[in-house]
């Protein structure tokens, strides 16, 4: 009996201090208040008036809606994308589980969120398309959203749902007014599918993970000298040989799905086919295509194929054709045309490219090799600019742009051409691009595949494409840029916690105002960034040591 009642005793101590436990506030969760900022949005919007004003959610009633008067429900293009964000965000506006959730009678709530769009919308997102838009949770009545078009619509959703934040097992939201636009229009992030085959499910996540950071460019760097998972029709030995396997493979229906996939998100599809360099996996079908070269002194063990052959008129015949498929597969007005690290010395082993050289008075020297780039780089331009029949313009990294200085035949890019600065000393390069009268996108400072040890976002977070000596004419000919993850040591293994949060350094960059530049201020924000894109099923990596509270979904 004594024995029974020491148990008992025991027993009923144990349960208590369990009880304790459970309910008292951790030390850790304390410490954790001054650490994240519940209910902030990132990117920072333009402008933001909150009040300590709060209103509860019950999430059985709370209804999305859009404005039956208005565009988002008139006009078709506007409704099959607001209807759909409507109901991927009924889906993330609210978290708690239903046994921790508290109940909110009595409470001021908020009953649905209107959404309004006042001009007919375009079926794809451009450069030029507004995102703007105007949130208001007003002291009485519903809150709303007015943008011009649907993507403003899509990106005022999102800040809507980021505001939704979690007080006592309640989800509340404090009134607030926000007025936001983008500061850049081309706000990128370049994925590496050919040193590393990525799986779709995961392009798709990182869409996904684009839109919860109003990011608006997929730059799909498809193919390079590994590999070219792209299956074209036309073409079917680029990939039947040129891929790694039968299986590593995007096909015509795989590469539709990631541009709708991206369309409904208010994301660009940009791809990019790199020449004349980088092109070695095209040669396993169509060795023609590509410059034999010789072994030389400098280069004993050179590979036996190097560029694309700029000799051989079936090499722009071959090019065109595969524009003509790629252009009728892709939405955007842009293509990226690489023209990156070309091998001049393949190209000075090869007989019959000397023999083009001769013919066309370029001299051999560096000089003579730049005008050779050029000449490439000329016919590839002149495809996409004069042989489809809707207009398409073209991006082309730096090299194309200080080949063509060396060569002195600045006049054979076009000034339609997006000229994309990805070497060091970029603020010299966008000075010199831009004083040119180029249009510039930035990566240089964004390489995500560069990893070091420790928090590495505010490096990211503290460069800025307008950061150059020039006038502002110059400075408005920066149009945003990319975050880069070059996919040498990435594939599906640590593809998105590498992308992740630290690509929102980047996003913060390119769309809140040039003052927000404080990544101390910035932290407590990232935090809860992190942990809210880590509640939403995407693995985004720690950035110290920390906790979400929901980590397991
Ligand atoms: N692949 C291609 C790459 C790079 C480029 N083009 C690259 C070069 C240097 C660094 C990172 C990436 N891996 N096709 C250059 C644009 Cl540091």
């Amino acid at each position: 009996m004594q024995r029974f009642l020491v148990i008992l005793v025991v027993a009923l101590s144990l349960q208590a201090s369990v009880a304790e436990w459970s309910y008292q506030t951790s030390w850790y969760e304390k410490a954790r208040e001054d650490k994240v900022a519940r209910g902030t949005v990132w990117p920072q919007p333009r402008s933001v008036g909150t009040t300590s004003a709060r209103f509860s959610f019950d999430p059985t009633k709370f209804k999305l809606v859009a404005d039956s008067g208005s565009a988002a429900v008139t006009n078709k293009e506007c409704k099959e994308i607001v209807d759909h964000a409507l109901s991927r965000y009924a889906d993330l506006l609210f978290w708690i589980p239903e046994d921790e959730s508290v109940s909110v009678s009595g409470d001021e709530t908020v009953h649905q969120l209107v959404v309004t769009v006042t001009s007919p919308c375009s079926r794809y997102p451009s450069l030029h398309s507004d995102e703007s838009y105007r949130l208001e949770v007003p002291a009485s009545g519903d809150a709303t959203l007015r943008a011009q078009t649907a993507w403003g619509a899509l990106r005022g959703l999102e800040t809507f749902s980021q505001l939704v934040y979690e007080d006592n097992g309640k989800h509340v939201i404090n009134r607030t007014t926000i007025s936001d636009s983008p500061r850049f229009a081309h706000r990128g992030i370049m994925v590496d599918t050919a040193r590393h085959f990525i799986p779709l499910p995961y392009i798709l996540q990182n869409l996904d993970a684009m839109a919860y950071n109003k990011m608006n460019v997929f730059h799909w760097h498809m193919v390079d000298d590994q590999s070219f998972p792209f299956q074209s029709t036309t073409f079917p030995d680029l990939s039947g040989k040129g891929a790694y396997t039968k299986k590593h493979v995007y096909t015509p229906d795989d590469v539709s799905k990631v541009i709708e996939f991206a369309r409904l998100r208010g994301i660009r599809v940009i791809p990019e086919f790199d020449s004349p360099g980088h092109m070695m996996s095209w040669g396993q079908g169509h060795p023609d295509l590509l410059t034999r070269c010789s072994p030389t002194d400098f280069q004993p063990d050179i590979y036996s194929l190097g560029p694309a052959n700029p000799a051989r008129e079936e090499t722009y015949t071959f090019m065109q054709r595969l524009f003509q498929e790629i252009r009728q597969v892709f939405a955007d007005e842009y293509f990226h045309l690489g023209g990156d690290e070309v091998n001049f010395q393949c190209w000075m082993s090869n007989e019959e490219v000397q023999q083009f050289m001769r013919q066309r008075g370029f001299p051999n020297t560096t000089v003579g090799f730049a005008d050779l780039q050029g000449y490439h780089m000329k016919r590839i331009l002149d495809i996409i600019y004069h042989h489809f029949p809707q207009r398409t313009r073209g991006i082309v990294w730096q090299d194309v742009f200080d080949t063509a200085i060396v060569g002195n035949d600045l006049a054979d890019v076009s000034m339609n051409t997006i000229v994309h600065v990805w070497e060091w000393n970029h603020t010299r390069e966008l000075a010199r691009v831009t004083q040119a009268g180029y249009k510039a996108l930035l990566s240089s400072c964004w390489y995500l595949n560069h990893i070091s040890y420790g928090q590495d976002w505010p490096q990211y977070y503290g460069c800025d494409p307008q950061d150059f000596q020039g006038t502002q004419q110059q400075k408005d000919l920066v149009l945003g840029g990319e975050a880069c993850l070059w996919g040498e040591w990435v594939d599906s293994t640590n593809f998105v916690p590498r992308m992740w949060p630290r690509a929102s350094a980047v996003a913060e960059r390119l769309w809140s105002p040039q003052s927000v530049t404080d990544s101390v201020a910035a932290s407590p924000r990232m935090e809860e960034h992190r942990c809210r894109m880590v509640r939403r099923g995407i693995p985004a990596q720690p950035q110290g040591p920390s906790y979400c509270k929901y980590e397991w979904n």
